[in-house]
């Protein structure tokens, strides 16, 4: 397979004005009639003059220039024509198979239902395009099938009996296009713009499921009220519309005017979803709407600017949830969630610049490193510039680059232009992949206290050198007795030593480092337990409060899985304290009682030079929940009742943050009690939360079959249920028992593997059980590709996505490396392999 250059980058040698589609659907032998009227490009050089359609997997009917039949050049990528000097009017006719099309990319069906998906290179199998994001056009869509509705983005132009048009007037890039016909039904709503602009809302579900689309309609206003509140964005056309459907490759698309959602980020109610999935819900909502403007207004000049649309949409949806939840809470969310997957992947053999510099499948680079490293690049940028400045370059961004496809200079350049600064080392965070590490170092002298950064820019693959990165580090100080001497400051590191100093103090101040995570670095700073704990108790910066209660017990547990020690007092100490404290926020205590997963605490191991042993760190967090339980003891019973009492159901954050801290209470209850407490909260749950938080517990104890057994069959008929029913079990597995189980689990009635929600809720959980996963035996990783084979040809993308479980085993014994070095070389052996799975499994082969 190719690989593709961003320094190759050329413009297309046309612009397109308008595109007018026609589809005839048929499940088998769809027809696609396009009229498209190219001009020259002024703007492209005479070497890029030759006339290159994408098009894939499509059967040519026919084509004609100007009304003359032509016979192009077709190849399996597309197809080349001899084209006039002029403009000129293409038509095309096409067949297509949406019923046969399992990869879910282009045009596919899902139970019954017509549905796209084109990001990011998905249209070029629906007809013959110049499928790239800096192509714009408006289209007109023409929709003719039997069936009630029939979507595609835009405003309704017209329907009748067994047909729809529809009209975007905003251009846009082909992988914006979406188009959905089915028998489907609306849950509706309205929301009036800032400007007075009347939209019409309808979230689009399959009969049966439309009472359980409140949630994301109410969050959907929400975002819309906040874009304009906070950035000043105002929605652009008089209908919005969201559709849920079954089978979908990742979470939702934000194609203009008619967004696609996976069911599992749309449908809610108490009785079935849990609060993660609200939040989910939420955020997700929230993401896709707000790439109306950073996506779809502004879009990219070409992939390698991915980051462009999503670094900065992601940032703006946690903004959002932070807004609409508690700031700190969702910030510590978020950088769990960070360092579980993007430093993981920034620290492996998939490490790549938040902006790469190539690729094979463009399909592989929609990653955390992307997304969320993308969405760290913003936080800091706005560190450094502050509210105000970030608010106005954010002003010049959309008034400068409004229906253009940008790139991350055009997004630099406004920044600079607006605060003068020049931020060529700080674009060194796009370029350059890697977690730096930041050494912090300290000295008391005369009242003046200095810290003293060094950091530290470790290689990554096909970058061996590293620059200094500029690096916004928050500090307060607070002095022994816990009161802050010196207000959150950011320190502004630009080389690669630096110092600090603060004068006048009267007593050597407790430093609180790199607060509310202002940097995606790694901090790495000798101290004593005892200035954690005090930091535990006393900051003022809720993200530090809890970074130090993570900071202990990280070493507790390394203490625990080296040496063999007993679990830290002072560690089981702080948190008793800190999870009893009426005073503090109840999601905040739940965050608390969370141990360090085990997959962190190998990478922990296997920075410091050790050799992880899963099966030690399994046994070591076991035995660290058993310490806490007992710890905890006196206080559980009241602490589980406390939370219990929420009265009436509510999604809020407040109601949620109760749940997350008695399902945690529960979960060391169980410890204690056999899991009697939770064998009643199972029966007596009235929300999903409730219920996966009792069975959990049991799970995590090795009981809960009579609840596994009664859970199925109350949730066998809703199959997003039932994904978490699959999930739950295998997470939860011994780690002797997780591959087993999860054999038997794939012979399951309703393991419907084609599906790509089912196919994760139970190969992503082996995958998530890090010592069931990575056996000794190899047994995990052989059951693992066996599927990722299987899937491959059909799901080329859920492959390679699912495969990225393999990115670790550089850390682990020579044993496990050759049985998983062994699974990644028959992955490349087969026949047939997809370019996707094909890169993923030879970038961590290496
Ligand atoms: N832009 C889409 C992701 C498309 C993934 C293509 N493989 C969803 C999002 O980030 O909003
Ligand atoms: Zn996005």
């Amino acid at each position: 397979p190719q690989t593709i250059y961003l320094a190759d980058y050329q413009p297309f040698g046309w612009t397109i004005d308008s595109v007018e589609l026609t589809f005839r659907l048929f499940p088998e032998a769809t027809r696609v009639l396009s009229r498209i009227r190219f001009a020259p490009n002024p703007k492209a050089p005479s070497s890029g003059k030759d006339f290159f359609l994408h098009g894939e997997l499509l059967r040519l009917i026919s084509a004609r220039i100007d009304g003359q039949e032509i016979t192009p050049v077709v190849t399996p990528t597309g197809l080349r024509c001899a084209v006039p000097s002029g403009p000129f009017l293409w038509e095309a006719e096409v067949e297509i198979a949406p019923a046969a099309n399992t990869a879910l990319e282009g045009l596919y069906m899902s139970n019954g239902m017509y549905c796209t998906q084109c990001e990011a290179e998905g249209f070029r199998k629906i007809t013959y395009y110049p499928d790239r994001p800096d192509v714009m056009a408006t289209f007109k869509v023409r929709i003719e099938a039997d069936l009630p509705v029939l979507l595609s983005n835009g405003n309704p132009l017209g329907q009748g009996a067994g047909w729809a048009e529809w009209q975007d007037p905003w251009p846009k890039p082909a992988y914006l296009f979406a188009l959905v016909a089915g028998d489907l039904v609306a849950h509706r709503d309205s929301f009036t713009t800032q400007s007075g602009r009347k939209v019409d809302l309808a979230i689009w579900v399959r009969p049966g499921d439309e009472d359980r689309c409140a949630y994301a309609m109410d969050s959907l206003i929400r975002s819309m009220r906040w874009d304009e509140e906070v950035y000043g964005r105002e929605y652009d056309l008089d209908i919005f519309n969201i559709v849920a459907v079954d089978d979908f490759n990742m979470g939702a698309m934000e194609n203009k005017g008619l967004n696609i959602f996976n069911s599992k980020l749309v449908l809610a109610s108490p009785e079935t979803a849990t609060d993660d999935d609200y939040a989910r819900i939420e955020s997700v909502i929230a993401h896709e709407y707000f790439h109306n403007w950073t996506g779809n207004r502004t879009t990219c000049r070409d992939w390698f600017q991915l980051c462009l649309k999503e670094g900065l949409t992601v940032f703006r949806d946690q903004q959002f949830s932070g807004d609409m939840r508690s700031g700190a809470v969702k910030r510590i969310e978020d950088v769990a969630l960070l360092r579980a997957r993007q430093f993981r992947e920034d620290q492996g053999p998939l490490a790549h610049p938040v902006r790469p510099e190539s690729f094979v499948e463009i399909n592989n680079f929609y990653t955390a490193t992307i997304y969320e490293k993308g969405a760290e690049i913003i936080g800091m940028l706005k560190t450094l510039v502050g509210d105000a400045d970030y608010a106005r370059a954010l002003d010049l961004y959309f008034d400068r680059h409004d229906g253009e496809a940008a790139t991350i200079e055009d997004w630099l350049r406004v920044f600079e232009d607006v605060t003068g600064r020049d931020l060529a080392a700080f674009k060194r965070w796009y370029g350059q992949a890697g977690t730096p590490r930041l050494k912090v170092a300290e000295t008391w002298e005369d009242g003046t206290y200095t810290l003293h950064f060094e950091q530290e820019n470790p290689a990554t693959p096909g970058q061996p050198h590293k620059d200094a990165k500029v690096i916004p580090i928050a500090v307060g100080l607070l002095n022994p007795n816990g009161d802050e001497v010196v207000g959150t400051t950011v320190l502004e590191m630009t080389q690669a030593a630096q110092s600090f100093r603060f004068e006048g103090l009267a007593t050597k101040p407790i430093p609180s480092i790199l607060r509310g995570f202002s940097a995606p670095v790694v901090l790495q700073r000798t101290t004593t337990s005892a200035e954690q704990a005090f930091l535990l108790a006393h900051d003022t910066d809720l993200f530090n409060r809890w970074e130090a209660g993570r900071a202990l017990a990280k070493s507790a547990l390394l203490a625990m899985v080296q040496e063999g020690a007993a679990p830290a007092p002072q560690w089981l100490e702080a948190l008793a304290g800190l999870a009893l404290d009426p005073e503090l926020d109840p999601a905040f205590r739940a965050l608390a009682l969370r141990l360090p997963g085990e997959d962190e605490l190998a990478q922990a191991l296997y920075d410091a030079g050790a050799t992880p042993d899963p099966d030690r760190i399994q046994a070591a967090r076991r035995e660290a929940s058993q310490a806490l339980a007992a710890k905890l003891a006196p206080g559980l019973p009241a602490l589980i009742a406390a939370m219990s009492e929420t009265g009436a159901f509510s999604a809020d954050a407040k109601a949620a943050g109760r749940r997350a801290l008695k399902a945690a209470a529960l979960m060391l209850q169980a410890r204690l009690d056999a899991g009697q407490a939770a064998t009643a909260g199972f029966a007596s749950a009235s929300n999903m939360t409730d219920q996966v938080g009792a069975l959990s517990a049991l799970l995590a104890i090795g009981e809960g079959q009579a609840e596994l057994q009664a859970f199925e069959k109350r949730w066998g008929g809703n199959a997003l249920v039932m994904d978490k029913w699959f999930a739950l079990q295998i997470l939860h597995a011994a780690p002797e028992r997780a591959a087993e189980l999860t054999a038997e689990l794939t012979a399951h009635p309703a393991f419907d593997w084609k599906n790509p929600n089912r196919f994760r809720s139970v190969l992503g959980s082996l995958a998530g059980n890090h010592a069931g996963f990575h056996r000794a035996d190899g047994a995990g990783y052989r059951l693992l590709a066996d599927w990722l084979l299987k899937i491959d040809p059909l799901n080329p993308q859920t492959a390679a996505r699912m495969s990225t479980a393999f990115e670790t085993w550089g850390r682990y014994d020579a044993n496990r490396q050759g049985h998983a070095k062994a699974q990644l070389d028959r992955i490349l052996a087969a026949t047939g392999l997809s370019r996707d799975l094909k890169e993923m499994a030879s970038r961590m082969r290496g």
